[in-house]
């Protein structure tokens, strides 16, 4: 049966000659990158009709190749595999054994970090510039409801989780940010965060596509590239983590005025900018709008909604700064987004809105019970077509972490005068550092690898900049030793740079309950005290 093409796909027919994305390699059309990704999908597909679910894993770094890849590998019919441009060989290896990659794609600048892989595991591997550019292929038809993506994500267990969605949820989780926060075929917006993450792949990337608007792709995140391209105008719209704009205020303020006002100008100037995968403080929130209100002006919209085009003035009611109030939502890799702070209306500092279009949310309480009463704690819970398929080849994990067709997030928040507010997560075993979701245990199984360490336990800490940063009480076999330095040089092999402790304090013993067990709090407070131990 001849290809009925994906929406996205079909999305993009209808985009036709407007630009899609703009990058090093220049501005790519969409129609260009539709027929990019058809001899891609015609590589891919050899002498086969259709892919039948085989994960293609890619390793390509932002940019027009990543969307022909992740498109060709869609076409296909495969489930693709996006990999960590930041990962070590070790967890390169497991994302590519535990999903049971068949082929991997990479872009040419980084095929060496595959190779000998591909080679252990027998994996055909694939230099994106070496695939022949004009093959047309006979691309199968693929349903919404087959498997499209498996996002490796880290959590309870030590190794990292796939998580599956369909084409289907995923259409389900643009949908609902597209109406929420009215996506534009004019907006235009920057794409530095990574692509094996959703908030760089849906929310940023694929909401753009789906609705003509302009990406434009860098190779990571830097601040004077961006301030310039934003006192440019370049954007209408900007989507970060909170540490970015933590980053961004760092840079902004101690700026002379001449230098700082085009830059402000060009914010205020956006029509949204939101902040979403950590909590944002609500400081940074304040500062945030004060920062990018235009100077002389000292006052607020009343509906806090959107700044307008420059050069309107919007009425203020409670005499705040002028500003860009940033939009701070909630998501999750399991869930895409799910609760956002409203378009128009009151942006809450430190609160994160309502449930998004198409998605239900509840709070059940410890005893199981779905909480009502504003500030009384639960965890939330999530059901909805962006929910995901499944934990890959996980079944267990699968159903154990859904109850009555509620997914399970882990994360606590109260409701407060009809706002949701994140009041932490149940486990003490994730941390949240600039926005990437790490595992303690997943760390701790890592430096347990060390011929020095016997015992160790990772935490979280408080950190203005990152959220949370990674600390290590560890301790050392009898006649070894350890500072953080060795202890960092070490981990560069073996775990990705974020994951990195850095901290360190080297004890006689874990504090442990009457059990036995690590007191996660505990090792914190380790940490807390004046003389406290090495850090970075
Ligand atoms: C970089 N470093 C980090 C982190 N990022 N350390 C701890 N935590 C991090 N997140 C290290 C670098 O390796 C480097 O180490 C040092 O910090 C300084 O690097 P710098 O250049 O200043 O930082 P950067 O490389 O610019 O990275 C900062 C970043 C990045 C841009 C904020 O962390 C990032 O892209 N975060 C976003 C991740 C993301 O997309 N999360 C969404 C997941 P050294 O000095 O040793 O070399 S999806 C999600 O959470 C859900 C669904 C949701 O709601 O969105
Ligand atoms: P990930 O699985 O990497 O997608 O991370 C999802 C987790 O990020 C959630 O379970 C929350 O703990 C956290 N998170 C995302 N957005 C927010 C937010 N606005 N405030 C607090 N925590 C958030």
């Amino acid at each position: 049966m001849p290809e009925q093409p994906l929406p996205i796909i079909q999305r993009a027919i209808a985009h036709g000659d407007r630009t899609a994305v703009h990058s090093d390699g220049g501005a790519t059309t969409y129609r260009q990158l539709l027929a990019a990704s058809e001899s891609i999908a015609a590589s891919l597909l050899g002498q086969a009709d259709d892919l039948n679910e085989a994960r293609i894993a890619f390793l390509v770094p932002p940019g027009e190749r990543y969307v022909q890849t992740q498109w060709a590998i869609w076409r296909a019919g495969g489930i693709a595999v996006p990999l960590s441009l930041s990962a070590t060989e070790k967890e390169l290896e497991h994302t590519l054994t535990d999903s049971r990659t068949s082929t991997v794609v990479a872009a040419r600048e980084v095929a060496d970090k595959l190779e000998s892989l591909c080679k252990q595991h027998q994996l055909r591997l694939l230099v994106l510039e070496d695939l022949p550019t004009e093959a047309a292929a006979r691309l199968p038809r693929v349903s919404p409801d087959r498997r499209a993506m498996i996002l490796y994500t880290s959590g309870t267990t030590s190794k990292p989780k796939g998580v599956v969605t369909t084409h289907a949820c995923i259409q389900a989780q643009i949908e609902s940010l597209i109406e929420a926060w009215r996506w534009r075929q004019d907006d235009r917006i920057p794409l530095f965060l990574p692509l094996h993450h959703i908030h760089g792949i849906i929310n940023i990337m694929s909401c753009a596509l789906w609705m003509g608007a302009e990406l434009e792709a860098f190779p990571r995140f830097c601040v004077d590239t961006i301030l310039e391209r934003v006192a440019d105008h370049a954007y209408t719209v900007f989507m970060a983590v909170p540490t970015i704009y933590v980053k961004l205020i760092e840079a902004l303020e101690p700026m002379p005025p001449s230098q700082r006002e085009p830059i402000v100008a060009g914010f205020a100037a956006m029509r949204l900018m939101i902040s979403g995968s950590a909590a944002l403080p609500a400081s940074v929130h304040e500062k945030w709008t004060e920062l990018t209100g235009p100077p002389g002006l000292t006052r607020v919209a009343c509906d806090g909604g959107p700044t307008g085009p420059p050069g309107l003035t919007r009425v203020a009611c409670d005499g705040g700064p002028f500003g860009q109030k940033l939009l701070e939502r909630y998501g999750m890799t399991e869930i895409g987004m799910a609760l956002s702070n409203p378009y128009e209306g009151e942006r809450r500092p430190g609160a994160v809105g309502q449930p998004l279009p198409g998605v239900e949310i509840r709070l059940l309480s410890d005893s199981g019970e779905p909480v009502t009463e504003d500030g009384v704690p639960g965890e939330i819970q999530v059901r909805g077509p962006n929910v995901f398929h499944e934990y890959w080849d996980r079944p267990d994990a699968t159903s154990e972490s859904f109850v009555d067709g509620w997914f399970k997030t882990g994360d606590i928040a109260v409701l407060d005068d009809g706002y949701y507010r994140i009041m932490g997560r149940s486990s003490v075993d994730i941390i949240k550092s600039g926005g990437y979701k790490l595992s303690a245990l997943e760390i701790e199984a890592s430096l347990l690898d060390h011929l020095a360490i016997a015992q160790c336990a990772i935490v979280g800490i408080p950190d203005d900049t990152w959220g949370e940063t990674v600390a290590a009480a560890i301790v050392v076999k009898p006649g070894e030793t350890l500072d953080l330095e060795s202890l960092r040089a070490w981990c560069k092999d073996r775990i990705s740079p974020y994951k990195i402790p850095r901290r360190l304090a080297v004890v006689d013993a874990l504090p442990r309950n009457a059990m036995g067990k690590v007191t996660k709090p505990a090792v914190t407070q380790l940490f807390a005290e004046p003389t406290s131990p090495s850090s970075t």
